[in-house]
């Protein structure tokens, strides 16, 4: 068959991404109408890349999607994790943002850190083409990935997290440890896959985009390491076993969740983020 890349084939595509349906999907038509996958990844990439930039030169904001959203709207002071009652400490709108207090016990913190402690390697996070996202080079600077459901323990909090922001635990990314030590930070970078990057549309099969975020804190430095949100002057203080939680409807700024790790001054700090996506993350 021709395996021309038409403006017909183009308007077509642009045409079910707006229709909602993910990249497999479109993916799978394709593939069911017998193009190579090569020859449609690519069709779709450059499509759906270059009317993006259509949009964004006449300056449309990517569509607002639903977002995992914790019931706050009756200021409760406790929200039911299920097997564990989570103290709801600030409430802020716009970025949308939620600090619990107490959604690990100190045991859970201390347990998620041993268990990861051997697996810890140097954390060598991908540098994106804007830069704002690796852990500051620190020789010591460390992670590791937990499978989702790797443990009883892992499965536990996953289930609490799920409930708490009412988002399916399928649809989240496996949790993340991080340890920082003096010096280190995570500079102010968004969670959301940037749309202009050329990588993103082979990020974004894997469940979507990310839409909301996670951090909680198992260990405490001693100073410094605040979860900082510049557009707002918000600094969240990592105290073990609160966390905050952000959402964003959009891959846009307008959400105002840019977002930091400070830098660590003295002491150790550990986290662990759960990242959620619009769909199951499999
Ligand atoms: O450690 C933090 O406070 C932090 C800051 C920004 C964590 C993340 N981002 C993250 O894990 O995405
Ligand atoms: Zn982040």
């Amino acid at each position: 068959m021709d395996q021309q890349i038409t403006p017909e084939l183009r308007q077509w595509i642009v045409e079910q991404a707006q229709a909602g349906h993910s990249a497999e999907s479109v993916l799978q038509s394709m593939k069911a109408s017998g193009w190579d996958e090569d020859v449609a990844i690519d069709a779709m990439e450059t499509t759906l890349r270059g009317h993006l930039a259509a949009q964004t030169a006449a300056g449309a904001l990517p569509p607002a999607v639903p977002v995992p959203e914790p019931d706050v709207d009756d200021s409760p002071l406790y929200l039911d994790g299920g097997d564990r009652q989570v103290a709801v400490l600030t409430v802020m709108a716009a970025p949308r943002v939620v600090v619990f207090g107490g959604l690990l016990s100190d045991e859970e913190c201390d347990a998620l850190i041993e268990a990861a402690r051997p697996r810890m390697s140097r954390s060598l996070t991908v540098a994106t083409r804007t830069g704002g996202e690796e852990v500051n080079a620190d020789r010591t600077s460390q992670g590791m990935f937990f499978q989702r459901g790797e443990n009883a323990l892992v499965a536990r909090i996953e289930a609490r997290i799920a409930r708490l922001v009412n988002w399916p635990a399928e649809n989240g990314e496996g949790l993340q440890i991080l340890q920082y030590v003096p010096g280190t930070e995570y500079k102010p970078h968004y969670d959301y896959f940037d749309p202009k990057e050329p990588g993103t549309p082979t990020i974004l099969r894997r469940g979507g985009q990310r839409v909301g975020t996670l951090v909680m804190y198992l260990r405490e430095p001693e100073k410094g390491g605040g979860t900082i949100f510049p557009d707002v002057h918000l600094e969240v203080a990592p105290k073990r076993g609160n966390a905050v939680f952000f959402s964003y409807e959009r891959a846009h700024p307008s959400t105002r969740t840019l977002h930091g790790g400070a830098p660590v001054i003295a002491g150790e700090k550990w986290i662990a983020t759960k990242w959620l996506r619009e769909g199951e993350f499999k």
